[in-house]
């Protein structure tokens, strides 16, 4: 039984026969004997939505989740009805409707093979205490079926035998496996048979999903209320599961400026403001590489939004105007709850424009968090969104923060045993009024949404950057994220790096956690390997509670701090990789680290592991995750791969031991890579420089490597002002050959590149650029070989005996 029936004499319901169908342009739609309306709509070739309702009528079409951006249109649609089924065909689905049943099967328009069929299928049960379903479904689970995503879920990568559920929850120092957490997030990607399909069911009240856990041979979900409404997204690569969820849902909107991509510092709390100053020149003394420092809840007058303690910090302005000047953006973090003062500005328009949320029979709904007794705005009513971004002008525009950081916006409430909103609260829901069952879930994506409006809106001609905590399905277009109130252990590593792999096949690759843990301290070894693994997610971020003792870099002695410059100088020095990783994410969809499943799902060996990744398209980590190791085994992917420290060259599809005292971790690059390198910066921006490094890894074979560039801020590239290299490597026992195709206008400062040959098995003898013979003079003689080249080249051929 999926949910506890509500009431004995009452349980699941299910459709009956289909007695009526029609097919309007793309979508058909079905009714059955007793009531119960299917809507099937075709979105894409390889997507199609399902709805239904057990009332006849519709609910208006209204969804968060899904962009306006969303690509829609197909190939080719055929309907056809035979004695027991209605059969729909696109060039990639075949989808069958039963007439008994209104069940629903899904093959391979290729193969005619199934890729997916309902069990049951869709049943409800009638909710007694707040009316309408609690909408099911239940679909065969095959047997070496497996199942990614989710979000934020803190538990191994492969979710088969688990269930969950969504629901927004401010969870200070969840473990591994505690569920729900933060965000709700509720798409899934299957694979079985070497065939990836996924699941987004776009519902925002509190909804389950069960992966074989109940029944061995059943997988399903159902929400506490709301439509059956999903969308069913057929690969059969896992990659193309994702990129099509994440064009549904939405890819950022904008490029984040680089500065974001940067190491970030944070602490709850630095202050006053010689404190702040005080972290910020350690790091430059200690010439650890930084671009923002954050200011948490202290910096504000008694915790009320918009203001600063005038004591802590006497001249705002200044202070950002000084950090700015040594290279450092201000953050500062903003939360929902507004303080009950009539004083209080922010509090008084709120009140006297009816912007706060209401309990169902007119009370304010007052809550406790830090400010105190506090209303909430409901961010859900676009009037009350854009108000909010206006409050923003000030701090961004005036003051110079350049980031914005949401908190507690599941949203969290103290001293109350739901942590949060009670369920009859009232939300607008964008014209849709409706009860915080539906609008929680919901609740701090529309507040990050606000937020992103407003830095668009004061920071421009400059990107704005928010980081929000809770978040639901398409969040991912306005914000970054981070994963909440994790703790300094061991265990809470390998949780990191999961979660960071679960939200970018999740559509959400802008995400990190609080390095070194944010509860409790870490010993110097575990903020060392934090670090190894952080500087490879694409947002990067200390951050602590402050209660334990500090967590800077260079607060846990000599050794560590060093190993933390040398990681993150790596991280700065790889900056045109990550950057053109979220190039491809904004505009393919494709997430930026790839779980070893999403990246050779051929391999069944891949479908089970959780430590290994791949960053970006090429390089391949694998933190280590346990005290006192001087290397690892880990399982090497099919392919060849370059180590990084020491260039051997492993061949994949099996484990391995590596070799990775404190001072380093297991990092592969695959074999005919090309990997743009930038100089060491202390910050975006600090230098100028001439030449940025290509590391060139040699293959006897074919590769391609990108790199994007652009202004690094500011919106010129999204007419034209970046440039995409193409570099087609070419590989011969005694040649070498790259080609570099461009596009787009952008000229960037440098001129040349640096190119530095891994493991070229021959003696350069000649090279020609663009046809014509050059001398030999630039290069070295060691074993790595190098040559500077201006940018523009169009083949490089070496020759060599
Ligand atoms: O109740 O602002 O997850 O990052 O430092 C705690 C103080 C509120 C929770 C966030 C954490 C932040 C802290 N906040």
């Amino acid at each position: 039984m999926i949910v506890n029936t509500e009431l004995e004499q009452k349980g699941n319901l299910f459709p009956s026969e289909i007695i009526n169908y029609k097919k309007e342009v793309d979508t058909l739609h079905f009714s059955t004997k007793n009531g119960v309306a299917l809507q099937v709509t075709v979105v894409r070739d390889s997507v199609i939505r399902f709805r239904y309702s057990t009332t006849g009528k519709f609910e208006n079409d209204f969804s968060y989740g899904i962009t306006i951006h969303a690509s829609r249109g197909y190939s080719f649609l055929d309907v056809t009805e035979n004695a027991t089924h209605y059969i729909l065909t696109t060039s990639k689905l075949i989808c069958k409707i039963e007439k008994l049943s209104a069940q629903v099967s899904l093959f391979d328009a290729i193969d005619l093979k199934l890729i997916n069929e309902d069990e049951i299928g869709f049943h409800w049960e009638e909710s007694y205490e707040f009316g309408g379903d609690i909408v099911k479904m239940s679909k065969a689970c095959q047997k070496a079926e497996s199942f990614y995503g989710l979000g934020d879920k803190p538990v191994d990568v492969n979710l088969k035998g688990k269930r969950f559920e969504n629901w927004a929850t401010d969870s200070y120092a969840f473990g591994k496996d505690t569920d729900p957490i933060y965000k709700a997030i509720p798409f899934y990607t299957a694979i079985q048979e070497n065939k990836a399909y996924g699941i987004f069911f776009d519902n925002t009240f509190k909804s389950h999903f069960d992966f074989a856990h109940e029944r061995r041979n059943v997988t399903s979900f159902w929400a506490q209320g709301g439509e059956m409404n999903y969308y069913f997204i057929y690969g059969p690569e896992m990659e193309d599961v994702v990129k099509n969820y994440t064009d549904l849902t939405g890819k950022p909107h904008t490029l984040p400026p680089l500065w974001a991509l940067g190491f970030h510092q944070c602490k709850w709390s630095y202050y006053p403001e010689n404190n702040v100053k005080e972290i910020t020149k350690t790091f430059r003394d200690l010439k650890i590489p930084c671009d923002a420092i954050y200011l948490d809840i202290d910096y504000m007058d008694g915790f009320r939004c918009f203001t600063w303690d005038k004591k802590h910090f006497p001249d705002p302005k200044r202070m950002v105007k000084e950090l700015e000047d040594d290279g450092f953006k201000t953050v500062v973090i903003i939360d929902p709850g507004i303080k009950i003062d009539l004083e209080y500005n922010v509090f008084k328009e709120a009140l006297d424009k009816d912007y706060f949320c209401k309990r169902a029979d007119g009370p304010y709904m007052k809550g406790k968090v830090w400010p105190g007794e506090c209303y909430f705005p409901d961010y859900t009513k676009p009037e009350v969104r854009e108000w909010w971004s206006g409050l923003f002008k000030e701090l961004i525009e005036d003051i110079g923060v350049k980031g914005v950081w949401n908190d507690m916006n599941e949203p969290a409430v103290m001293d109350v045993p739901n942590k949060s909103f009670p369920d009859d609260v009232r939300h607008d829901y964008d014209g849709n009024p409706c009860s915080h069952r539906k609008a929680h879930n919901i609740y701090g994506t529309q507040m990050a949404r606000a937020t992103y409006h407003g830095l668009k809106k004061y920071a421009y001609p400059k990107r704005p950057f928010v980081i929000t905590r809770s978040a639901y399905s398409g969040a991912q277009r306005y914000t970054s994220t981070w994963m909440g109130d994790n703790v300094a252990t061991w265990e809470h590593l390998a949780v990191a790096n999961n979660q960071a792999q679960r939200m970018a096949m999740s559509g959400f690759s802008f995400a990190g956690s609080d390095i070194g843990g944010f509860a409790g301290q870490p010993q110097g070894e575990l903020f060392a390997r934090w670090i190894q693994l952080g500087v490879f997610h694409a947002f990067c971020r200390v951050h602590s509670s402050g209660d334990h003792g500090n967590q800077e870099p260079w607060v846990f002695g000599e050794e560590i701090t060093d190993i933390v410059r040398k990681f993150v100088e790596l991280r700065y020095q790889l900056l045109p990789y990550l950057y053109t990783a979220f190039w491809e994410y904004i505009n393919e969809g494709t997430p930026i680290l790839k779980s070893l499943v999403l990246y050779d799902q051929k391999d069944t060996a891949t479908h089970y592991r959780s430590d290994e990744f791949i960053y970006g398209e090429q390089i391949l980590i694998c933190p280590i995750l346990e005290p006192n190791a001087k290397g690892r085994r880990m399982y090497i992917p099919r392919g060849a791969w370059y180590n990084f420290w020491t260039n051997e060259l492993v061949v994949g599809g099996k484990e391995l031991w590596v070799d990775a005292n404190i001072d380093s971790m297991p990092i592969f690059i695959k074999e005919g890579a090309i990997i743009p390198k930038y100089p060491v910066q202390q910050y975006i921006g600090e230098k100028k420089f001439d030449e940025i490094t290509l590391d060139v890894y040699y293959k006897e074979g074919k590769e391609a490597s990108k790199l994007y560039d652009d202004a690094h801020d500011g919106y010129d590239y999204k007419k034209g002002r970046f440039s995409l290299r193409t570099f087609k490597l070419t590989g011969k026992k005694e040649e070498l050959i790259i080609q570099q195709h461009k596009r787009g206008d952008f000229n960037a400062d440098y001129s040349k590149f640096r190119m530095v040959f891994h493991n070229l098995p021959f003696q350069i003898t000649t090279i020609q650029i663009d046809n014509v013979a050059v001398q030999l003079e630039d290069l070295n003689t060691t074993e790595t070989q190098s040559i500077t080249i201006g940018k523009e080249f169009t083949e490089l051929h070496l020759f060599g005996k």
